[in-house]
């Protein structure tokens, strides 16, 4: 499968065969288009457990490999993601609605981490220690954990099971895969690079389908380690359970409720393009979107007046058009989750300043307007007939501590102007305010404001001057407070797939 799709089932790939499983089917969706764009199986628990003992059984073999060896199989990968980058691409956005430069940075993302996890075999990673005793030789070597769960969200269909997978197997694990069960034509088309690879059978296994066979694969104890990506809500529930048990590791990437903070002497151009990446870029669905913007007094005026001109006239529209800026919603539920949020700002108190939630027909890219589908509530939604249309959503409000639209995680196109007095510690103080603590990033001239804004800001990935969006794959990617549990990705994630043994040898004549 590379292109359109046709009329088959697409199932489940276990144990080095494709199988159709005994599940209902489930339909991918275009979100620009409401289009089919083709019908899946839904995993069960039948197929779970097939891809488990597979994965089980493979792992001997496997973990007996050179590094070297098995990186062999992530470098045809790489290669082949580069050489189809433009039609993955497209598949990327078609499936999940990010503009094309984006559905493109997702299949580059991917290569980087195919690249960086393959180029690990070759990088020394273990320590060596010096005994007490003369004569002996300790150091410290990795061992593969066996079989590792991945679960894995439709933001970055692409790049996240790519972050998750590579690492695990270049260190001698074997992989269950459950894509999300909006992006399941991605899962299909990894699936398919790894059987082109010809990676051992049961090394790696893609079952398809719903929370229900996420669930499936997280709470069996053939899982040694399960790798995260999603919702915090899930996230929390898996840790909890995971790491409850004895033996077994969980590490867990989810969502944030980010900020950027603009001081009274940042650069202005800087801080507004920042601030609309950010809160714009992917429609708002990244886990490192800002949703608050905490802007001192001083400057606040004139960057209101910016920030807000630009979410007025933001390109909406077809994804796959390189002049959109950003494009639909996921799926229709998210609309409602966005809907929501919007009315939640507004009962608190919310100032709105662009409204661009229910979108101008004559906004709706040509040929899908028609039809707007209407709320549970009766009222109409952003959620159109033929895609899920949502623009931008800027309000202000007196920052209070509890305000849940504050303190909730939205994942859309949804962002709250919070002025502030005072001076960096005031600031950093309404920024950590959040129960998240993934992301958020720092407008500034003044090095002493940008230095305690990295010591004080409780997050994972901090940026000064920059937009807060990006992630390089050398980088640890996670986050603290409900954002994170260990991080499922990288460096970092070298320690949920592998487990020490502190090796201690004699080498001398005698034992002392
Ligand atoms: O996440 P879910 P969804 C956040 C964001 C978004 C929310 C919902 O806040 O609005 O998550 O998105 C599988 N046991 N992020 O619905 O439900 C599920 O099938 C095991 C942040 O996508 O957590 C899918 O494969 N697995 C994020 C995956 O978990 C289960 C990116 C994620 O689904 C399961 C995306 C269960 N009980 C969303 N229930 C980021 N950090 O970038 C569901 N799943």
């Amino acid at each position: 499968m590379s292109q359109q799709a046709t009329e088959q089932v697409y199932g489940h790939y276990i144990g080095g065969e494709w199988t159709e499983g005994s599940g209902d089917t489930f339909e991918s969706e275009n979100p620009a288009t409401g289009e089919t764009l083709a019908t899946f199986r839904r995993g069960t628990a039948a197929e779970v457990d097939r891809a488990l003992e597979a994965a089980d059984e493979a792992f001997e073999e496997w973990r007996e490999l050179s590094y070297i060896d098995r990186a062999e199989y992530l470098w045809d990968i790489y290669h082949e993601l580069r050489e189809r980058h433009q039609e993955l691409g497209e598949i990327v956005t078609k499936e999940c609605g990010k503009e094309i430069s984006e559905g493109k940075a997702d299949v580059t993302e991917a290569w980087h981490m195919v690249e960086w996890a393959a180029g690990n075999a070759r990088h020394p990673h273990g320590d060596v220690v010096p005994s007490e005793v003369a004569g002996k030789d300790s150091y410290m070597r990795r061992k593969p954990r066996g079989v590792v769960g991945c679960i894995t969200p439709w933001n970055f269909p692409v790049a996240i099971p790519f972050w998750h997978m590579a690492i695990a197997l270049v260190e001698g694990n074997t992989v269950v895969w459950k894509p999300a069960e909006q992006t399941p034509w991605c899962g299909q088309i990894i699936a398919e690079m790894f059987e082109d690879a010809g990676i051992p059978d049961g090394v790696f296994n893609m079952v398809q389908g719903f929370g229900d066979a996420g669930a499936a694969i997280t709470d069996d104890e053939r899982v040694d380690t399960v790798l995260f990506t999603g919702s915090a809500e899930v996230g929390h529930g898996i840790a909890d359970k995971v790491g409850g048990e004895p033996g077994k590791l969980a590490a867990c990437e989810m969502g944030g409720k980010n900020g950027i903070v603009v001081t009274e002497n940042a650069d202005m151009d800087t801080a507004v393009h920042s601030a609309v990446m950010s809160s714009f870029k992917t429609t708002g669905q990244r886990c490192v979107s800002s949703e608050r913007l905490i802007v001192h007094e001083d400057v606040y005026d004139e960057f209101k007046e910016r920030f807000v001109d630009i979410a007025q006239d933001i390109a909406v529209g077809d994804p796959l058009e390189e002049s959109t800026f950003m494009g639909p919603a996921i799926e229709a539920d998210h609309v409602e989750k966005i809907h929501r949020h919007n009315e939640l700002a507004r009962e608190e108190g919310a100032e709105v300043l662009v409204d661009r939630f229910e979108l101008e027909d004559s906004e709706i890219p040509e040929g899908h307007e028609e039809g707007a589908a209407t709320a549970a509530d009766g009222e109409r939604s952003g959620s159109y007939a033929n895609g899920h249309w949502v623009g931008p959503f800027v309000y202000e409000i007196d920052y209070e501590s509890d305000l849940r639209c504050l303190n909730e995680e939205c994942f859309g196109p949804h962002v709250a102007l919070l002025e502030y007095s005072g001076d960096i510690e005031d600031a950093v103080e309404i920024h950590n305010d959040t129960p998240y603590g993934l992301a958020g990033a720092i407008i500034s001239e003044d090095y002493r404001q940008l230095n305690y804004f990295r010591d004080h800001a409780d997050i994972g990935l901090a940026y000064a001057n920059l937009p807060c969006i990006g992630a390089e794959v050398q980088l640890p990617f996670g986050g603290v407070k409900k954002s994170g549990n260990g991080y499922p990705s990288a460096r970092e994630a070298i320690e949920a797939v592998t487990e020490r043994t502190a090796w201690t040898m004699n080498n001398a004549d005698e034992i002392e």
